[in-house]
Formats: structure tokens, sequence, C-alpha cells
């Protein structure tokens, strides 16, 4: 027989178990909404906030403000919101204050908001990014919860809201193993609500997802577009492509909708005018065309604007638009001396324009989704973006509710930017090492991102298997493109093992070397035996250069890294807690000699393409 237990008072400051009654309410990818068009309420600005180390937010339940016991006592609190100090958010914390520089834990931001509801609407909470739990309570309630530092979060608050509202944002920064990313990374783990955060109204019924992009055929003629609405509805929408007066009706069966616009088929005095082929200006780096495309349906409306490009993997090459490409690339962080991931539109473009300086076409944007902007200034100036989940390192890959967490990610992503012409590959992961659990893992990852969106090839970071020295990663059979890390003449020594380790390796798709590099000190001198300095660094990159050009399945690399970024992991004398591998200081104000070495090579494939010197893509040697 069960023994019965006394039941005995257990206060909150017994509970061991306290976030679990905060499990419930999670906030994923199926709680977004398509956000292009939208006008939105801001609530960025002031927010009073508290240290909350022991997470006595949660486990004493501040959100509810209840001053008075079940008795009738009027009881003291561990809290007075609106006499806490004050933070201007969106912001990393690390950068706030010099105290909170290592602060990885938990913080509470508070603050008042009036609304004026409209009636027939659903409104949604949306948190541009908080790393990594965000937790939310309005007017005394919980809200739900959202996993992952980097992808937005969207709450549906309707019920919830008043008049005059408290809303109260617990953020907890701490790494966890069982988390994605988990506690080891070669990066900052920057705490804080650091991207925007915003209000949405919608219609009940409103446009979920809304995915355009040109068929993958080789035609460059053919438009997919996709809706998907809030409920299963039967509904008529209509997408509007402005510049080209062109306008197509679709039909919606139980909130799901599809058609295809054939642009050769567009009566257009235009097109008879135009003496090319194709009807649409197809995007490229060098024409990074954009239009206007509206979807409206029912009482809902939303916009985009959408660059038309074609990507595509075929026998062993990369092709834009049917044209074999090399990637010219660099790989890049989200970091910043002053403002840490937080980055002012400034920055994004100062880092856009600094990788077109150095000749690229093409910048690896590592390890996490990087903001939303990056990707729409990429859009609008002209570069190619592979981005990336931080399934970074040694992921708890045995436990499902890890690679949930990871999916949710993959997804979040996925909807977040399908619609940017810039974005050409999908990255599941960086450097996993290849056990069964992991290679289940990330290809059930790599499954998920061809079925969310099949006109993008996916790729990973692979590690090379330094035994064999060779890339033996079974993975590679699941992706479309091969991402292959190597740090000959760093972590490696031995420059002689490259050119083996290329030839050990000879996959049958394209490689691109999504890293190699060096750590140098801006102004650091020495000879070619001192490891740290700026000689020793460029001399890695023309050995590396001179080896990978004569590689023909190498169709692009993004060499480690843009610019020097934070990291907790890098203490010696010429790291001061940097990784030092950037080619330019991290406040980009210097440029290293390795910095010129690549451009001269980015510089050297232009000039020998236009002068047709080169064959295939323009790297190999004839
Ligand atoms: C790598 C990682 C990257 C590190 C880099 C390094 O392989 O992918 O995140 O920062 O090496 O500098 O060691």
């Amino acid at each position: 027989m069960e023994e019965k237990k006394p039941k005995i008072y257990l206060s909150d400051i017994h509970l061991e178990n306290y976030t679990e009654q905060y499990e419930e309410k999670q906030a994923t990818v199926e709680n977004a909404v398509f956000m292009g068009g939208r006008k939105t309420e801001s609530l960025n600005g002031q927010w009073n906030y508290a240290v909350d180390q022991y997470d006595t937010c949660l486990r004493q339940k501040w959100f509810k403000e209840r001053y008075v016991d079940a008795q009738g006592f009027t009881l003291p609190v561990d809290y007075s919101f609106d006499e806490w100090p004050v933070m201007n958010l969106p912001v990393c914390w690390n950068v706030v204050r010099p105290e909170y520089i290592i602060y990885d834990g938990s913080m509470v931001f508070t603050r008042r908001f009036s609304f004026q509801g409209a009636g027939d609407e659903e409104v949604f909470l949306r948190i541009g990014a908080a790393n990594y739990i965000c937790r939310v309570f309005l007017n005394g309630e919980y809200v739900g919860m959202h996993r992952g530092g980097s992808t937005p979060a969207f709450f549906r608050i309707t019920e919830y809201l008043k008049n005059e509202n408290r809303i109260i944002i617990a953020v907890d920064s701490t790494r966890r193993p069982e988390q994605v990313p988990t506690e080891n990374t070669d990066w900052f783990n920057y705490g804080g609500i650091y991207r925007e955060i915003e209000l949405v109204r919608v219609p009940k019924t409103h446009i979920k997802d809304f995915g355009i992009a040109l068929v993958p055929d080789g035609t460059y003629s053919r438009i997919q577009v996709k809706v998907r609405l809030s409920a299963p509805v039967n509904a008529v929408a209509t997408v509007y492509i402005e510049e080209l007066g062109v306008k197509q009706e679709l039909q919606v069966t139980e909130g799901v909708g599809e058609c295809v616009l054939d642009t050769s088929k567009w009566d257009k005095p235009e097109r008879e005018q135009s003496v090319s082929e194709q009807p649409l200006v197809l995007w490229t780096t060098e024409t990074p065309k954009l239009y206007n495309v509206i979807v409206s349906c029912l009482t809902d409306k939303v916009s985009d604007r959408v660059g038309f490009r074609e990507i595509k993997v075929e026998r062993g090459e990369i092709l834009l638009n049917g044209k074999k490409l090399f990637l010219q690339g660099i790989s890049c962080h989200e970091d910043s001396v002053k403002n840490g991931k937080a980055l002012t539109e400034e920055e994004r473009i100062e880092n856009i324009r600094l990788a077109k300086e150095l000749g690229c076409n093409f910048m690896r944007i590592a390890h996490y989704p990087h903001h939303e902007n990056m990707a729409k200034l990429a859009d609008e100036i002209g570069m190619l973006l592979w981005e990336e989940i931080p399934v970074y390192w040694a992921i708890q890959f045995e436990r499902e509710k890890t690679y949930r967490d990871a999916e949710n990610q993959l997804r979040e992503l996925i909807t977040r930017d399908r619609n940017r012409a810039s974005v050409i590959i999908w990255s599941v992961g960086n450097e996993n090492a290849d056990t069964d659990e992991r290679l289940s893992f990330m290809s059930r990852l790599a499954e998920c991102a061809h079925k969310e969106d099949g006109t993008r090839p996916v790729s990973a970071a692979c590690l090379v298997d330094s035994e064999k020295n060779k890339n033996a990663d079974r993975l590679a059979d699941y992706l479309d493109i091969i991402g292959i890390n190597e740090y000959c003449g760093w972590y490696t020594p031995d420059f002689e093992k490259l050119p083996q380790l290329l030839k050990n390796s000879n996959p049958d798709k394209p490689v691109i070397i999504t890293e190699f590099g060096a750590d140098a000190l801006k102004g650091y001198h020495g000879t070619l035996e001192d490891k740290g300095t700026e000689e020793y660094q460029a001399y890695v990159y023309e050995r590396q250069i001179e080896t990978l050009r004569g590689i023909s399945y190498i169709k692009g690399m993004t060499p480690w890294i843009l610019y020097d970024f934070r990291c907790p992991r890098r203490t010696a004398a010429i790291q001061k807690y940097y990784n030092r591998k950037g080619l330019l200081s991290e406040d980009k104000s210097y440029k290293k000699p390795a910095f010129e070495v690549l451009k001269k090579f980015y510089g050297d494939i232009k000039a020998a393409q236009s002068a047709g010197s080169f064959i295939r893509c323009g790297l190999q040697k004839e």
C-alpha cells in the first residue's frame, strides 16, 4: 500500500523545481507572425531592471504583485519596480556597467505602457532576441517563455492586455549543457534583451507566413508563392508585385495556399519593349534588384521587398542564376566593442562595406542567427550570406528536448529570413564530432531545412578527422555543400598536411573552406617563428591561398574572421579575452597585413574572371 505522506507546508524558498511551473506555454515558431509591412508599437526604451542572481522573481512570483496574504496580512516585498534603476533596451547588459561585463544569469526587466485596444484584433508581443530563456508576465499573469538566444519570440497577449499595463520580462543568460549552444563556445555569451521589443496588432485571421521565391527550375520565370493563415479557413489571397503591376489571386484552403506566377506569360508593355529574354530583373550581387510584393487576404495585408534569384548545386558547382559561382567570402561574428551583439545599423553596414572592400561576394555570418536587418541590408547592398544555427561543438545530441530546441531555432530562422535573396545557404551547425547520436541529430536538422525550404542548399561546417587527415564526416551525405574548417598553419602546424588533406577528401559535392586563419595582435611584429604576429598571420593566408586555389572542388572560402571578437577562452597576453584571428582589430580601425593578402587574391580572381583566363569558376589555375 502506498504510504501516505503528511502534507508539509513549503514556502517558495524551499522549492527546488521552481522553474517547472514556467515550462508550459513555450513560444515556438508556431507562434510566429509574418512581420513584413506591419505597423508595430515599440516597447524599446527605458525599462526598470534588477539583477536577480537567485531567480527570486520566479520563485516568489513577483509578477503577481501580491502584497496581502490569505489571512489578510500585508507582506513586505523584495522589489520596488518603479524605483529600480533604468536600462535602455534593447541592449546587452554586459556593456551597460563594468560590473555586469561577465554576468551570466538572470535579470528582470519591467515597465508600464498604455494600450488602446481596437476590438476585433489579436495582439502579439515580439522580442527580436533575448539570450537565452525569457519569461514574460503581463498584468499579474504568466504569458509564456521562449528558448534560444538569437531568434525572435512571439507571444499572443490579446487577453492579458488592459489600457494600463505592467509587463515583466525575466531573462536568463545562464549557459547550460543541454542548451543550443551548450556551455562552451568560442565567443562571448552576451546577456539581455538585445533586439527590438514591439507589439504587433493583426486581424483575428491573419497571414502567419508568406514565402516567395523563384522556382529553381532554370527558367528564371516562375515564382512560387506560399501563404499560411492563422486559422484553417478557405479564402482568396492576392499577390501583387508592385513595380511590375502584376496581380494574381490564389486559393487558400483550410488556411494554406500556394500558386506559381509564370512571369513569361505576363502581358506587359515593359516586357514587349525589353530586349532581355527574362521578364524579371534577377537579383545578383552586382545588381541587387528588389521588388515590392504585397499580399492581401481577408482583412489582412503584408508586404516585403524581395529579390528573385536562383541558387542551385549541380554537378559539383554552385550556380547563381545559372552562372558558376566562386564564393569569395569572409566569416563574421555579431560583436562590437561598444555594443556587444546589439550592433547598430551603422555597424552592420560597416561590416558589409568592409567585406565588399575585401572583394567579397559572400559572408558567413557565424555561428547563430544575426539580426534580421543583416540579411535585409545584404539584399539591398548585394552580398550573399551563409546563415547558421548555434549547433556548435559538444551539443547534447542524445537528448530529444535539445533536438527540439535546435529544430525550433532553425525553423524560426528560416521563417524569419526565407524571403531574403541574399541568404543562399542554411547551415545546421559547426564542428561537431561525428558520433552516431550527432549524425542522427544533424541529419534530422538537414532534412528539416530541406523540408522547410526547398529552394536553398543546406550545409554545415565540418571537422576534419585529424587522424585520417581527411574530411570523413558522415553528415556530408545529407548536405548539398560541404563546409570544411581546417587550421593548417595554426592548430595543425604542419602546412604539408593541407595538400594531403585536400587530396584525401575529394568529395563529389562542392566544398567551402569555412574556416582557416591565425591569431595576430595588431601592431605585434616578429619573425615567422613567432606566432601571434601580423607577419605570421599574413604568411598563413599566403600559404593557404596558394594551396586552396588549385583545388577544383573548392567553390568558396570564408576565412576566420573579419575582425577580432570578444572571447572568454582567450587569455594569452596577445589575446586579452579576444580571439585575434580578425583581419581587422576589434574596433575595425586597423587592417592587419593579411587583409591585403586576401584582398589581393579576391581581386586577382575578379581580374582573371573578366579576362577569361581562368577555367571553371575562375579559381583554378589553367
Ligand atoms: C573554430 C571555430 C570558431 C573558433 C575558431 C578559432 O574552428 O569554429 O568558432 O573561433 O575555430 O579561432 O579557434
